[in-house]
């Protein structure tokens, strides 16, 4: 067991950014770690997860999370140790899932902790593949979109947290034709041949219209959308009569500081009858205990595979969280902490 230290590191926003968010919007602050009190464990953070929601919580402004206030610590998931506990059902090395990332020590109410088991996967997928990105690419495809066998998916961010997962289950669910979208050339080579797409394309390489027509020459069934703008415009031309599309994310506007033009074919939802639906993760949550025994299967048996691109020490948060939003990231982007 960890010895507790009198002070720890914790990240706090330290100015909203206006556009691109840099190093200046965030400080590293040493605060004493505290106590737990009745009903509260205490827990020393070893992996942490940034995620880009965070980039909208930033900002100032009634969204479906409330804002991060400027001067206070950020939070996130996190997955800790319990050093302390003050109630019965946790004790001092049990592993939890928790929402007060960003520090390196927490106290949280006991009720906001969920126990994980590392001998099923290590503590980094239950903040990637088996925890809230999983879930949002599981319910995205399956419920939202309604995606069935031998239909045609085109996924953008195809290469990162939830878009890997998300075409690696229409593989699995019996696609007839797997293609993503990513920002690098490695990342394509990545998803044609660790994660089997059957095509992939570098959205940076030319129009985004032409690549997917060239991808999908019969159009596509369903548009998994983590990116907006040009791609959603691209995924609605290529779109067969009743097509479907999630809209998960919308990456490419996160920074913006305009108003961001619609995709100009909007028509066309008349004319192909298209079904566009945005999703949150949290209207989902019924589908948790399917997803964990399906997901856990396709872990077991090799068929889903995982990447993780790992910063490492408290004090290189905020680097990791503007990599991300820049794409520096394979699959989930973490920080580790400890071991
Ligand atoms: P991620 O894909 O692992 O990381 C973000 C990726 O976005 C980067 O790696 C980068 O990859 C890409 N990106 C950044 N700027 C871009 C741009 N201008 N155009 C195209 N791609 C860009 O992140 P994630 O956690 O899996 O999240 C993916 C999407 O799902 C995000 O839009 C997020 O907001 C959304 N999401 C929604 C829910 C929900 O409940 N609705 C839940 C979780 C996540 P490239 O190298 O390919 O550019
Ligand atoms: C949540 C709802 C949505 C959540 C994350 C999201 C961490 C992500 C949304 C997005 O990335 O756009 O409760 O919890």
């Amino acid at each position: 067991m960890p010895t507790i230290p009198s002070t720890a590191l914790e990240v706090r926003l330290a100015a909203r950014p206006v556009g691109r968010p840099g190093p200046e919007n965030f400080t590293v602050a040493e605060v004493p770690v505290p106590r737990p009190g009745p009903g509260q464990l205490l827990v020393r953070n070893l992996v942490l997860s940034v995620d880009p929601y965070m980039r909208g919580r930033m900002n100032a402004g009634p969204s479906y999370a409330p804002p991060y206030q400027v001067g206070e610590v950020m939070h996130g998931g996190a997955v800790g140790e319990v050093v302390e506990s003050t109630v019965d059902e946790y004790a001092p090395g049990d592993v939890v899932l928790h929402g007060l990332g960003w520090r390196e020590w927490a106290v949280l109410d006991a009720s906001g902790a969920g126990r994980i088991d590392l001998d099923l996967a290590p503590a980094g997928a239950y903040l990637g593949v088996l925890g809230m990105p999983g879930l949002t690419a599981y319910a995205g495809l399956l419920d939202v979109a309604g995606f069935r066998a031998g239909e045609t998916v085109f996924v953008s961010g195809a290469a990162g947290a939830v878009g890997s997962v998300a075409g690696q289950i229409a593989r699995l669910k019996g696609a007839a034709r797997v293609i993503g979208s990513a920002g690098s050339a490695a990342k394509v080579r990545y998803l044609r041949e660790e994660l089997g797409f059957d095509a992939a394309f570098n959205y940076r390489d030319g129009p985004v219209t032409e690549q997917l027509a060239d991808a999908a020459p019969d159009g596509i069934d369903v548009y998994f959308d983590n990116v907006g703008g040009e791609h959603l415009e691209a995924a609605i031309g290529a779109l067969t009569v009743h097509g479907r599309v999630t809209v998960c994310g919308m990456i490419s506007q996160y920074n913006a500081t305009e108003p961001t033009p619609a995709p100009r074919n909007l028509g066309m939802l008349v004319s192909k009858r298209l079904t566009v639906r945005g999703m949150l993760v949290t209207d989902h949550a019924h589908l948790q205990p399917r997803f964990l025994e399906e997901m856990s299967a396709w872990l077991r048996d090799g068929a889903v595979h995982y990447e993780e691109t790992v910063f490492s020490g408290l004090r290189n948060a905020p680097d990791a969280f503007l990599a991300l939003l820049d794409g520096h990231n394979t699959g989930k982007m973490l920080v580790k902490l400890a071991d």
